[in-house]
This record gives C-alpha cells, sequence and structure tokens, in this order.
C-alpha cells in the first residue's frame, strides 16, 4: 500500500512587509525528509500570487495553522481544494517586491527538544526555476538536497549556510535532534523511516495543510 508523500507545508513569515504580517508561504514537496534540511523558499517574480484569507469548520480535529495563505493564483484553488479548508477568499495582490527580502521561519523552529536546531532565518529568494504549472508557486530550497536548490545557494554565495544532516549511508546524521539515525533509503533502495518520522513531527508541530494526492 503506498501511498505519495507530497505534502503542503506553510512557513510562516516573521519579517517583511505589514501586508505579509502573520501570512505563511506555502510549499509542496513529495520529499518531506529533505524538510530538516530547508534553507529558504523560492518565489519567481514572473509568477502571479495573492493573499488568501481560508476558514475551516474541523476546528476541533484540524486547526489551520494560521487563515492567511499566500500562493501562487493559478494554484491557489487546487492546493486550498486538496485541504480541508471549507472557504477562501482573495484578500490582495502580494507583488514581488513584497516577497523580497521577507523572512520566513523554519516549522520546526522553536519546538521543545530541538535545541534551536531550526531557530534560523529561512528567506525568501527569487528563483526563475520556480514555475506555476503544479504546486504552490513556491519551491522548499534544501541547498544539500536539490541540484536548483545548490545552485540557487552558489549564486547567492551562501554556502555556508548549508548543513549536511543526511550521511553516507543515507542516514541522519547524529547532530539532528528527533531524525538522527533514521534512514531515508535503507540498504536495497527501499524508503526508510525518514519521511514518516518528518511528517509526523510536522503533524505534532501543526505544519501541514495537506496531504498526498
Ligand atoms: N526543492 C526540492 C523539493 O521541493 C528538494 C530537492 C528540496 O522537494
Amino acid at each position: 500500500d503506498h501511498k505519495s508523500h507530497t505534502i503542503w507545508v506553510p512557513f510562516k513569515v516573521v519579517s517583511g512587509s505589514e501586508a505579509l504580517k502573520d501570512a505563511r508561504v506555502v510549499i509542496w514537496t513529495t520529499t518531506p525528509w529533505t524538510i530538516p534540511s530547508n534553507k529558504a523558499v523560492a518565489y519567481n517574480k514572473g509568477i502571479s500570487y495573492g493573499l488568501y484569507r481560508v476558514a475551516t469548520t474541523e476546528e476541533e480535529s484540524w486547526t489551520a495553522p494560521g487563515d492567511l495563505y499566500v500562493l501562487a493564483d493559478t494554484l491557489a484553488e487546487d492546493t486550498l481544494g486538496k485541504s480541508r479548508v471549507t472557504e477562501f477568499t482573495r484578500v490582495s495582490d502580494v507583488a514581488a517586491s513584497e516577497l523580497e527580502g521577507a523572512v520566513c521561519a523554519h516549522p520546526f523552529a522553536g519546538l521543545d527538544g530541538a535545541d534551536g536546531f531550526w531557530d534560523y532565518e529561512v528567506p525568501l529568494i527569487d528563483g526563475d526555476h520556480v514555475t506555476d504549472d503544479a504546486g504552490t508557486g513556491f519551491v522548499h530550497t534544501a541547498p544539500s538536497h536539490g541540484a536548483d536548490d545548490y545552485e540557487a545557494f552558489v549564486k547567492r554565495n551562501w554556502l555556508d549556510r548549508m548543513t549536511h544532516n543526511v550521511g553516507e549511508e543515507s542516514e541522519f546524521l547524529p547532530h539532528v535532534p528527533f531524525f538522527a539515525g533514521l534512514q531515508v533509503f535503507d540498504r536495497k533502495g527501499k524508503e526508510g523511516k525518514a519521511n514518516n518520522a518528518v511528517i509526523a513531527k510536522l503533524v505534532e508541530a501543526g505544519g501541514i495543510i495537506a496531504r498526498g494526492r
């Protein structure tokens, strides 16, 4: 019974324009195990983005982390339709100039037991590789795991910000809170425990708005 690991994760904006205060930019990824190595979120200044206010009726079983999301306009309906959001309204445009220089928090920032490991700034960065064909219009950027992600960091001279959290044997290294020792893949190339452990931690942190499909 193989389920897709696609997850949609909101990243809270912690500094930027007044309009983005309390908003969350939403990323998607098919590789949840790369989330612990997230170092930035990429957008494309050529894409049209909007600020969406959402409502959900299933408050008890599921709490939306915040109620203001930034999404590519062509993907907002699709993304929110996969979540338990029951209603949404587009509040305003979000100009590229507002995304530029904004900073998010990592979804694991401030978690008990993490010893501040994820308490760093997650900058929004412009990138041509970001499209609005699929996803959310924002790319979760983990320079140690993705080619475009790595290039974006090379270009900015940010290689010193990279962390190497996964070792040669595809295991989370001892310095990584919660996930140390967990395998991304086992020796036979089969999936290990890392994806599910990361997803469970995100759920616990209130950090997923949709899964699968
Ligand atoms: N950027 C990729 C993703 O969104 C990975 C390689 C981190 O899943």
